[in-house]
């Protein structure tokens, strides 16, 4: 609509007291700025799923009794003993994940096998057991602290299933699962996340019965109760399930998101442990929930330390690879370590972390945008609303156009010729996901040549092509069933 036909419309369409008022003695630009910002599309974020979006990489550690077992999957019948870190640093564990660049982490703090890295008060499978500083040893307390020092946010894993516990199966064990939240939920500190794995039901010790307990995935656990505590005692924590509500499973272990990648999801037609992978792969579209993807992946092929895997920790190139596919597709990247029997993360482990963030770094230390001159071919009426909000390095000021406008473009005119490979777009969350489709051109031998296209943008986009060299580069928003949000522009080179 151009700015007269805006302002026939609403000469036509303001209530007389706004005649009265004056506001339509009506330059265009006193008219422009009543327009307000796009509605919201579909299903949009929460305040705690948005603060979750900054996250976007953090880490896992898995360290139990298997990790002295040199096992997966403990039975459950593991003497507490076992336990016996000879050298556990918990300042060693988290400063390694703050060099890597984690935002936060997530501990194993009861795994399947049920021994609980705390000195619970409703069992006694735990490390006040085991001679691990003499039973008077608490792995979370340590974590959860050494996490405050190095201000990474602290999350909880706690297995749903629980092979050691004799009530499992039985209405008995959810008033003990809901008593040791409890405990981790107010003994601890803040939890931005609790991670309720889907692994759930199966043969174990269960208090010396050794048999099979199968559970209904669906009713058992009776998880509205559950997750309603957790809101109560600590209401900014993201729940995360196969089936949300706040977070989901991303579908596989390999840490890879699906193309194009939608943050929405008919949660209800999942539970936790009863998931359908491709479709949690992709989220759908349209869907009824804001349910983002987290892509967990271990740093070596176990969850947990074995020496024999000491030569096969993923490389550093193999940790961007799968930052690509994870936080580039608008998920965000949960990678395992794996603590060894000191209790520390093993060295080569270190290694790889130290090289994967040196090349993070020196990739996204530069923006080529920032601070360019930025034209579009359409902008809604207001200034907040400027194609400039995309090269501001601000997630809360976007580029919006009018309603009607679904398909405009944006120019970044670098001033001069520059080198890049990585474009990084983002939408502006609150107002939901939009973008369906979007091509990327840049200026060369006098027209414009296609550097890419790409489906879904949501949190993050990170597209990588061939290093392009050119002094203009144009984002064209291709299929949106609405008016695109995009917050931010930027352009990158690789580092090698
Ligand atoms: C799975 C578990 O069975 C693995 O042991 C691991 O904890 C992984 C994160 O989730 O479902
Ligand atoms: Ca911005």
């Amino acid at each position: 609509m151009s700015n007269e036909d805006r302002r026939r419309f609403l000469l036509r369409t303001l209530p007389s007291s706004a005649l009265a008022a004056g506001c339509i003695a009506a330059s265009p630009a006193v008219v422009r700025a009543k327009v307000g910002p796009p509605k919201p599309y579909g299903p949009t974020p929460s305040a705690r799923q948005l603060r979750w979006h900054e996250l976007e990489f953090y880490g896992f550690i898995h360290f139990t009794i298997n990790t002295f077992t040199d096992k997966e999957w403990g039975y459950g019948d593991e003497s507490p003993s076992l336990f016996n870190p000879t050298d556990f640093d918990a300042d060693q564990i988290v400063r390694t994940a703050a060099a890597a660049g984690m935002k936060g982490l997530i501990l194993t703090c009861k795994h399947h096998d049920g021994f609980c890295l705390w000195p619970s008060k409703y069992t006694e499978h735990s490390v006040k057991n085991s001679p691990w500083r003499s039973g008077r040893g608490d792995v979370v307390k340590e974590i959860a602290a050494a996490c405050r020092k190095y201000r990474l946010k602290f999350g909880i894993y706690l297995s749903p299933w629980d092979r050691n516990h004799k009530d499992y199966g039985r209405p008995g064990y959810l008033t003990y699962f809901r008593n040791q939240l409890r405990e981790l939920l107010t003994s601890y500190g803040p939890v931005f996340e609790i991670f309720l794995d889907g692994a759930n039901g199966g043969d174990g010790y269960y208090g010396g019965a050794r048999e099979m307990r199968k559970i209904d995935r669906d009713t058992y656990y009776d998880w509205p109760t559950t997750w309603n505590l957790v809101r109560t005692l600590q209401p900014d924590t993201c729940l995360f399930s196969d089936a949300g509500p706040d977070v989901r499973w991303v579908g596989n272990e390999r840490g890879i998101a699906g193309d194009p990648l939608w943050s929405t999801l008919n949660k209800d037609d999942f539970a936790p442990g009863r998931a359908d992978e491709k479709r949690l792969n992709r989220g759908d579209r349209p869907g009824s929930h804001w349910v983002p993807a987290e892509c967990d992946v271990s740093i070596r092929p176990g969850w947990f330390y074995h020496s024999n895997e000491d030569s096969k920790v993923k490389s550093a190139a193999t940790l961007v690879d799968l930052y690509y596919s994870s936080v580039g597709r608008g998920g965000s990247l949960l990678l395992n370590l794996a603590p060894d029997r000191r209790g520390q993360i093993p060295d080569p482990d270190v290694r790889s972390l130290r090289e994967f963030r040196r090349l993070l770094d020196s990739t996204f230390g530069v923006d080529y945008a920032r601070g360019r001159r930025v034209s579009a071919s359409n902008t809604r009426g207001e200034r907040r609303f400027s194609p400039r909000n995309v090269i501001d390095g601000r997630r809360d000021t976007y580029w919006t156009s009018d309603d009607q406008i679904k398909t405009p473009e944006l120019v970044i005119d670098l001033g001069r010729e520059q080198t890049f490979n990585v474009v990084r777009v983002r939408e502006y969350l609150p107002l939901g996901q939009r973008v369906e489709a979007f091509t990327l051109d840049v200026w060369s031998s006098n027209e414009w040549q296609q550097f890419a296209t790409g489906t879904s943008i949501g949190s993050c986009k990170l597209v990588r092509g061939k290093p392009v060299t050119t002094t203009r580069v144009r984002l064209r928003i291709t299929q949106s069933p609405v008016c695109p949000a995009i917050s931010e522009f930027a352009l990158f080179t690789e580092a090698k």
